[in-house]
């Protein structure tokens, strides 16, 4: 067995990839995952396929004792903590359990890395969203924030706290300023997958419309089973350092819109209606990521494309469109460790 990584957040889009990822790279994986979710088989369902592979601690990054508790218990040579409420809008209609959750978990973990195993490597998944109202396009390492989104400030200062801790205590953390990353696995409430989902139900007869918010926001969209393996390579380096991970080209909801319903043979504009609740009190307009960095110095490389991504989003959801209602079960065979 290689190395053992502890992954937050690993019930997410991003988490399952990962754990594959490391999976194959001979890790053994370990994933922090709250007991309501250890409870309800449903929040399990992108790691099934692993279930025999991975083990998981339950614990909250809420709850100080509960972490410190996992890290007493056993030694981690690569923590990625990827856990967050992640979804923009849910950040203004609750900004303090946003802050919560974003800013005191990244804390709590940092320094109980610190105090319990301070040769543990940390990665923390910042957000494209940190340069918010951007200053320059595209953006890159030394391009200054300025978020948008009570989401943007708490990334912003969970990116602050990885830099601070890696040169006040010279702790090899690092960041990844991650642009929008989707897939089959990404959450119905982000802006992609609801629009392939509900092409599908279309398609199915199960739906007569969809409603969007802002079809004029333009986003550098890439996959994420690939800004995982740029993830993994940023710990893999001599010297701790930030990178943007990003595809470099720009995409308009409306586009996205256009290509995943022809894919299933529609035209948006016969089924979409705009809905002006959905448009946020502040919108990052623009995003677009310079990864010459990741690039040069982790020789990352995106694989896929904008057309690959929409088109293995729609197939799948084209797929599952029939087995929609199905209950989830819970599942009692994952190694569950507290
Ligand atoms: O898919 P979204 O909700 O993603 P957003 O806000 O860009 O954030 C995602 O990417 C970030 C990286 O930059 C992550 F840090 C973050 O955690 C998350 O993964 O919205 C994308 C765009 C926005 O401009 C939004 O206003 O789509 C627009 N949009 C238009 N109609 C909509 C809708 N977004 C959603 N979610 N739902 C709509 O109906």
């Amino acid at each position: 067995m290689g190395k053992r990584a502890l992954i937050t957040g690993i019930t997410g889009q991003d988490g399952s990839y990962l754990a594959e990822h490391l999976l194959s790279l001979d890790y053994e994986v370990h994933g922090l995952v709250r007991r309501v979710a250890l409870a309800d088989g449903s929040r399990l369902a992108r790691l099934e396929h692993l279930r025999d592979q991975i083990t998981l601690h339950a614990a909250s990054l809420e709850s100080y004792p509960s972490i410190w508790h996992v890290l007493g218990r056993t030694s981690f040579d690569e923590c990625y903590h990827l856990a967050a409420q992640s979804y923009v809008a849910d950040s203004f209609a609750d900004s303090f359990t946003t802050m919560n959750a974003n800013v005191c978990g990244t804390h709590y973990l940092l320094e109980a890395l610190r105090q319990l195993q301070p040769r543990c490597k940390f990665y923390f998944a910042g957000s494209s969203e940190m340069f918010g109202k951007v200053r320059e396009t595209p953006q890159s390492e030394t391009t200054p924030f300025h978020p948008r989104s009570p989401y943007g400030v708490s990334k912003a200062t969970g990116f602050f706290l990885t830099q601070n801790y890696r040169e006040a205590y010279d702790f090899f953390a690092c960041a990844g300023i991650l642009f929008n990353h989707e897939s089959p696995r990404r959450g119905p409430e982000f802006v992609t997958r609801k629009i392939t989902r509900g092409v599908a139900r279309i398609k199915a007869g199960k739906a007569s419309e969809l409603k969007l918010g802002n079809l004029e926001a333009r986003r550098d969209w890439g996959h994420a089973a690939d800004y995982v393996r740029a993830m993994h390579l940023m710990l893999q380096q001599p010297t701790p350092a930030d990178f943007v991970v990003a595809t470099g080209t720009m995409h308009t909801v409306r586009e996205f819109c256009d290509l995943a319903f022809a894919e299933a043979g529609l035209d948006y504009r016969e089924w979409v209606q705009i809905d002006p609740d959905l448009y946020r009190p502040a919108e990052v307009e623009t995003l677009q990521g310079d990864a010459s960095r990741a690039r040069s110095v982790l020789g990352w490389r995106p694989r896929y494309d904008f057309q690959e991504l929409v088109r293995e989003m729609v197939q799948s959801d084209l797929q599952h469109a029939g087995a929609e209602a199905a209950p989830a079960k819970p599942s009692q065979r994952f190694k569950i460790v507290g």
